[in-house]
């Protein structure tokens, strides 16, 4: 009996349909065919022998690992297996997945190349083949590519035969230049420094070399590198270095911006304009007489790593202003402790103090400098109201009473069971050292939160 099945006619089978016809044409009813006969659905005219890709999943991979997936198949029932080879001529931007070299959108692996299989049993059906798009830390851009496929066979119709995919992968990356902190960052007028960390943010075909300055050199300049010039590698693109201010007498805000043009021979960086140096760093130069307290952009559970983990925390954080040495606000009894006051506002004087870390009559402002947070007393500790709040609206640990006595710590701040007192960053009162909350209990030493640091 005749079959009408879906799929594309070949020569052989279009022959045999013509005879087919012929006979109907005497009786329809009494004609038996060759079980091999195959219709087109529809009707549609039969094209040669021949690889069909089918792009419409879209034809971009991305650095970021987007993947592009398309559909291959055949126009023809071949007469023997046909396999057909898929090969990116990019691997650099694109490579293929597969497993155990048969083209496999399910593989782990990416590779340059793979294959696929067609046999007179499944040449209907599409096969899906994957491409994963390549990082690189170079700003390429969007780079076209091909995946060339080319078929062998021992039909002579399709041994030979190729198709391409075209496929584009977009970069995701940038030529221009990090520091961190790129403001913020303040010097004293006795020559306290601050540093900020510089890299590239992508890697250079060739060394691209620039050269900063200060715009006001009376409140500070460029001490480190002392030839105030940087250069940078394809082999240190991404690894920071130091930028080293250093106060001067002049009370003043002042910024590092870049001495003339970045040189490269990587166009992409050679004369770039519009980056961090262009815009310029901003330090402040202030006065030496007062100290900074800020509160860290981390936020930690009550395992600190003891008190001198508090103070490690402080001095790694990026809200650290300058070069200077930090400690915790932080209080802790015992061995290895921290006490501001054994007795309510240190009324029996400074001799209460156990490595404490504010110094006695000394301003301390926010890092913005010119912000007076307050001065303490002779005791090393502040009456409130504060002249400002530290800032912001967290919640850091502080193991204080609103009298500067010791409370909760968590568990020598080495643990996270129990609770401990937290502060307000954004209070001027006594609450700045104990928020009053968990019904004055503190709060969860598993929760995260950041903590008060204090220029020594
Ligand atoms: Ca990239
Ligand atoms: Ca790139
Ligand atoms: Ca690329």
């Amino acid at each position: 009996m005749i079959r009408f099945t879906g799929g594309f006619m070949n020569a052989r089978n279009s022959l045999l349909v013509a005879l087919a016809a012929l006979a109907m044409g005497a009786n329809c009813r009494n004609v038996d065919l060759p079980e091999e006969v195959t219709f087109l659905k529809g009707g549609a005219a039969a094209s040669g022998a021949g690889i069909q890709v089918n792009l419409s999943g879209g034809t971009t991979t991305t650095e970021s690992g987007v993947t592009a997936t398309f559909a291959v198949s055949l126009n023809t029932k071949p007469t023997a297996n046909v396999t057909i080879t898929l090969t990116s001529d990019n691997t650099a931007e694109g490579q293929l997945r597969r497993t155990s070299g048969t083209c496999d959108s399910a593989g782990s692996v990416a590779v340059g190349s793979c294959t696929l299989t067609f046999t007179d049993a499944n040449w209907l059906n599409p096969q899906n083949v994957t491409v994963v798009g390549q990082n690189d830390d170079y700003a390429d851009g969007n780079i076209a590519y091909k995946i060339n496929l080319t078929a062998t066979s021992a039909d002579s119709d399709y041994n030979g035969k190729t198709a391409t995919a075209n496929l584009t992968n977009n970069d995701n990356d940038t030529a221009g230049f990090v520091a961190t902190p790129a403001s913020g960052l303040a010097t004293k007028d006795d020559g306290s420094t601050a540093t900020s960390k510089i890299k590239l943010l992508s890697k250079p075909t060739a060394n691209v070399i620039f050269s900063v300055k200060s715009d006001n050199t009376g409140a500070g300049d460029v001490t480190t590198p002392a030839s105030k010039s940087f250069t940078f590698t394809d082999a240190n693109w991404s690894t920071s270095q130091n930028l080293i201010v250093t106060g001067a007498s002049t009370i003043a805000d002042y910024k590092i911006v870049i001495d003339g043009s970045v040189a490269s021979s990587d166009p992409n960086y050679n004369g770039i304009t519009g980056t961090v140096f262009h815009t310029g760093i901003g330090v402040k130069n202030v006065t030496a007489g007062s100290k900074f307290i800020f509160f860290t952009s981390s936020a930690y559970s009550g395992n600190l790593g003891g008190i001198s983990g508090a103070d490690a925390k402080c001095n790694a954080d990026s809200n650290k202003p300058n070069g200077s040495t930090y400690k915790a606000i932080i209080a802790l009894s015992g061995a290895g402790g921290r006490v501001a006051c054994t007795t309510g506002n240190c009324s029996g004087g400074p001799g209460e103090h156990t490595d404490w870390v504010l110094y006695p009559t000394t301003q301390y402002t926010r890092t913005d400098g010119t912000t007076v947070i307050g001065t303490t007393t002779a005791n090393g500790i502040f009456t409130f109201a504060l002249s400002n709040s530290v800032g912001g609206g967290s919640s850091p640990w502080t193991g204080l009473s609103t009298t500067w006595t010791n409370l909760y710590a968590c568990p020598s701040w080495t643990g996270t069971s129990g609770s401990a007192t937290a502060g307000s960053t954004g209070s001027k009162t006594d609450t700045m050292l104990d928020g009053g909350y968990g019904g004055g209990f503190g709060l969860s030493c598993s929760s995260n939160y950041p903590i008060y640091c204090a220029e020594q």
